[in-house]
């Protein structure tokens, strides 16, 4: 019994430190869980995969709020999540994802086409029979004692061309009660499906397994719009509606069907004066996506208004001919650490209240705490592991990639048109790294298919989102390295042919926030700042913004930004737009071992385009 003015982390020593990710089966009253689809298809799957998975039941999701709060209760229950403390995080829960499972896994995801080429240089390949045959062998009896739940879903919007359908079978409730949060989830995705046993629709399999690293496996069958990830319950690899579907299979599905599926967050900006452009944006894996999307202009840009569409995912799609795009997600599935008021105050609401956390500190009054938070640290609590943590711990009290998962809802910046099945036209792509040196600020390509090779060549230091080495300078073709689902010389081809079908094409920028001066610091400010440079791209995109043309693209000065009532000396700033060429000589280098590193899948144009850049260095 919890004697009243106790502290509650000396009661933590029992169950709340110890949290599950594998839970036994639940038993649903009538009335919940039973909303089967009528799709035989479907019908056909799910038998299959459940007279091979062996569970004690099946559980089919309709995406209503009294399944939610079964499926909540149960989780408590269960020790699957924490209820955080109702008035400081109302109605939000905490998740601890074993330590062994915190982070995508590159190295054990596939794709698994019929040929290796398809996969192309940047994937690991393994061959579709064998590997059907090995993960089935896996999965056989994994869920017995266990619930299946079968979670139907639509990405994009309900009335989208684009919108996609997807089946996620789960013997996760973490995984459950993300997708609802992170997709239309439900009985809208059984409409929109209906009886047709041909129509499209992504098959996806999901088992914890027993969270074991050295049976975990992330699958995807192009050819078959179906993936299997086996013995993970980290986000990235098991909500298969993200990674997986719209970017792995979306990226294949959109080559062949003619649009575009991109590591993109989606953004719209309006002048005082009421003229709104949109602008999509490819950074890798926690670089600031969602800091970008959720920008709040400084002082300074009285009137101005950023809105979110999206935060990481872009869908897009040629209509006359320019391009429209639209968030497939219906959530954000954001890194905690680092978010705070001055970072993203748009952010700490959304994520205020109805917010799932994996992996952050829990305090002893039952708020949550993470490195970078606002205020000072909490003298003690319990860390991402369930061990007791204070501020002399060596360790971090949340893990650098814990993350939430909350409902685009939230977010005070929602752009209106989020919901809007043509989408949103786009003026501008944004390519961006993390580079402490080399890359300027922002620079714009000449046209197009220069466009196409700053993505193509486009690096960044690797951060806590994947599994490995933090910090280290990979390419990262538009921020697609981990998530294209074929052959990056196909993606680069598909990007310069959808240039040619666009009469109004966006123009092409890159972007640093993270250049650093002689003394290591960073020599931008970043976060609400980055509208500077956000409000020369549209003066680019209105014409009316000034440039100087370089090797490398064409570059603002000084006098272009608006750099008023920034506290930056005249240096800084050169220091951030400047081009260094013997760093230059380093970074052309760097381009072309990558390319030869493909084994001859860059197409000429791109070729071409590193010769030009090379010979515009030389003039
Ligand atoms: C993400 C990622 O979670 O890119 O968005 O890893
Ligand atoms: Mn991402």
């Amino acid at each position: 019994m919890i004697q009243r003015g106790e502290p509650l982390h000396s009661c933590l020593n029992g169950h709340l430190r110890f949290m599950k990710n594998v839970a036994p089966a639940i038993f649903p009253p009538n009335g919940i869980g039973d909303t089967k689809p009528t799709n035989q298809a479907v019908l056909d799957w799910v038998h299959e995969i459940g007279k091979l998975t062996k569970p004690e039941n099946i559980f089919w999701c309709d995406g209503s709020e009294r399944e939610n709060e079964f499926l909540i209760a149960e989780s408590l229950k269960q020790n699957v999540l924490i209820k955080l403390d109702e008035k400081k995080v109302p109605r939000s829960y905490l998740h601890r994802s074993n330590p062994n499972d915190v982070a995508r896994v590159e190295k054990v995801t596939f794709i698994c086409t019929p040929t290796k080429e398809e996969a192309g240089p940047t994937n690991n390949w393994s061959e579709p029979a064998e590997t059907y045959s090995k993960l089935y062998g896996l999965l056989n009896g994994a869920m017995r004692g266990r619930t299946m739940f079968v979670v139907p879903y639509i990405m994009g919007p309900p009335d989208s061309p684009l919108t996609k359908v997807g089946f996620e079978i789960t013997d996760s409730k973490y995984v459950v009660l993300s997708m609802r949060i992170m997709t239309r989830m439900g009985k809208i995705a059984l409409d929109r499906l209906g009886n047709d046993p041909k129509a499209e629709w992504n098959r996806g399999v999901h088992s914890l397994l027993d969270v074991d690293p050295q049976r975990r496996f992330i699958c995807h069958f192009p050819q078959d719009n179906t993936i299997i990830s086996v013995g993970s319950g980290y986000g990235g690899n098991v909500l298969l509606s993200k990674k997986c579907l719209a970017l792995r299979i979306g990226s294949y599905l959109a080559r062949k069907q003619g649009w575009m599926a991109e590591h993109m967050l989606i953004l719209g900006v309006e002048s005082p004066q009421g003229k709104k452009h949109y602008v999509a944006a490819a950074f890798p894996s926690a670089c600031g996506k969602t800091n970008f999307a959720m920008l709040i202009p400084p002082a300074h840009f009285k009137g101005w208004k950023v809105t979110t569409v999206g935060d990481d995912i872009a869908w897009m799609e040629i209509r006359d001919g320019r391009l429209f795009a639209v968030n497939p997600e219906n959530g954000y599935f954001g890194v905690v650490p680092g978010t705070s008021y001055k970072s993203n105050p748009n952010a700490m609401k959304s994520i205020e209240h109805d917010t799932l956390y994996t992996n952050v500190a829990l305090t002893d009054d039952g708020d949550v705490w993470w490195e970078g938070k606002d205020g000072p640290p909490p003298t003690h609590a319990i860390d991402w592991r369930g061990n007791d943590w204070t501020p002399d711990s060596k360790e971090k009290a949340a893990h650098p990639n814990s993350r939430f998962a909350t409902p685009m809802r939230n977010n005070p910046a929602l752009d209106p048109n989020v919901e809007k099945g043509e989408g949103v036209p786009i003026s501008a792509i944004i390519f961006g790294g993390r580079r402490s040196d080399t890359v300027p600020l922002v620079y714009e390509a000449f046209d197009w298919t220069h466009g196409v090779y700053l993505g193509a060549t486009m690096a960044s230091e690797t951060t806590a989102a994947a599994a490995g080495t933090v910090g280290k300078v990979r390419r990262d073709p538009m921020a697609m390295l981990p998530f294209c689902g074929y052959n990056i010389g196909d993606y680069f081809r598909h990007w310069i042919d959808i240039g040619k079908r666009l009469t109004s094409p966006p123009l092409i920028f890159n972007v640093n926030w993270f250049r650093k001066g002689a003394n290591g610091k960073f020599l931008w400010p970043g976060f609400g700042e980055n509208m500077r440079v956000l409000k020369w791209i549209l003066d680019r995109c209105e014409q009316n913004g000034g440039a100087v043309k370089s090797p490398v693209g064409w570059l603002p000065t000084a006098h272009d930004l608006d750099l008023g009532g920034l506290d930056i000396d005249h240096t800084r700033v050169a220091d951030l737009l400047g081009i260094d060429h013997e760093e230059w000589q380093k970074e052309l280098a760097a381009h072309k071992t990558f390319f030869d590193s493909l084994g001859g899948v860059v197409p000429k144009e791109l070729q071409e385009q590193r010769e030009q850049l090379v010979a515009r260095f030389k003039e």
